[in-house]
């Protein structure tokens, strides 16, 4: 099990309504979701601020939440308040001061063949402690990433602004390949070769002061992340471009490069394919987005007040 052992003996999950123990949390092996991967799912972080537990955008990720099941007809059944109210719940239950919280809706166990039919949507809301994605040391020296062979799905293909489950085989497939070949991460390209992101992160470059992410045309999901750290850059007087094409070639000329994401949070990037990224460590305008951005989530100032839920 792993990460988490910390608690898998105690912890409790929200699902459909009540909390059931960690480990009676199961599902049907003849489940829909888990056959053709019809499910939608959110990661979002709550923090141990300076004012307590508080969830990060919680309003931006359940209004995503719900917008992943639309292009598949998914109702979840459940109100912004109740859902809100059972992660609070899911949270103080489990006694955690910081998580990683990880709502997700499935068609479940009724019917298979693709059409959901009579499936029922079973949706869940789980929590546990989870560190840096790609490792304390990632957040301060940097990855070592590979441009993956594997391109991301056009929009046209399957929605890529939904987050649904069956998309991260994709992930899977770039992310694993990296590692296999000693890399820590994937940068993956779109089906015209341009740059659209990671496997779970969205990607910045820094390039003459200015910043610059792949539009929201390029496949990427509309990173929460991303958002944040677009408006703490324009705070500090950048400009940035966030409706660019960015071509494979304007990585390995980039300043900088950085991932964003609920889990990854401000990644640096300091090699692609091994070939160094600006000095090769933490570039300052990276540095800068990444001290305001746990500046800003550990609540060491107080600006965004609307961004927090207190637990
Ligand atoms: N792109 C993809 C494909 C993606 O999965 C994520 C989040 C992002 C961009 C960044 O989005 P946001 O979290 O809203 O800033 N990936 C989630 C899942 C990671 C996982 O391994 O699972 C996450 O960060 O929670």
């Amino acid at each position: 099990m792993g990460m988490f052992d910390d608690i898998a003996d105690d912890g409790v999950i929200w699902k459909n309504g009540e909390f059931v123990d960690w480990a009676d949390a199961t599902t049907h092996v003849l489940t829909h979701g888990l056959h053709y991967g019809t499910g939608v799912f959110e990661g979002v972080r709550a923090y141990d601020t300076e004012e307590g537990t508080a969830i990060f955008r919680w309003d931006e990720h359940l209004d995503r939440f719900y917008q992943s099941g639309q292009p598949y007809d998914m109702e979840l059944g459940y109100s912004r308040e109740e859902l809100t109210d059972a992660t609070l719940e899911t949270v103080r239950r489990n006694d955690l001061e910081s998580a990683y919280i990880r709502p997700i809706a499935y068609y479940g166990y009724g019917s298979l063949g693709v059409s959901p039919g009579d499936s029922p949507v079973d949706v869940v809301v789980a929590a546990w402690p989870w560190g840096a994605y790609l490792g304390e040391e990632a957040l301060e020296n940097g990855i070592d990433v590979m441009v993956s062979s594997w391109r991301k799905h056009a929009s046209s293909q399957i929605p890529t602004n939904a987050k649904t489950t069956g998309l991260y085989v994709n992930s899977l497939l770039a992310g694993e390949e990296a590692r296999r070949n000693g890399y820590a991460e994937a940068i993956v390209l779109n089906k015209e070769g341009n740059v659209a992101e990671g496997p779970g992160e969205n990607l910045f470059l820094v390039r003459d002061g200015e910043i610059y992410t792949p539009g929201l045309s390029e496949s990427i999901l509309d990173g929460i992340t991303r958002d944040t750290v677009i408006t703490l850059a324009e705070e500090r007087g950048y400009k940035v471009h966030d409706a660019v094409s960015i071509s494979r070639g304007e990585l390995n000329t980039a300043d900088e490069l950085f991932f964003t994401g609920s889990a990854a949070e401000v990644t640096p990037i300091r090699k692609v394919d091994n070939v160094t990224i600006g000095d090769g460590s933490r570039g300052p305008v990276t540095e800068e987005l990444q001290s305001a951005f746990f500046e800003l989530v550990e609540r060491r100032t107080d600006d965004h007040d609307e961004w927090f839920t207190y637990v």
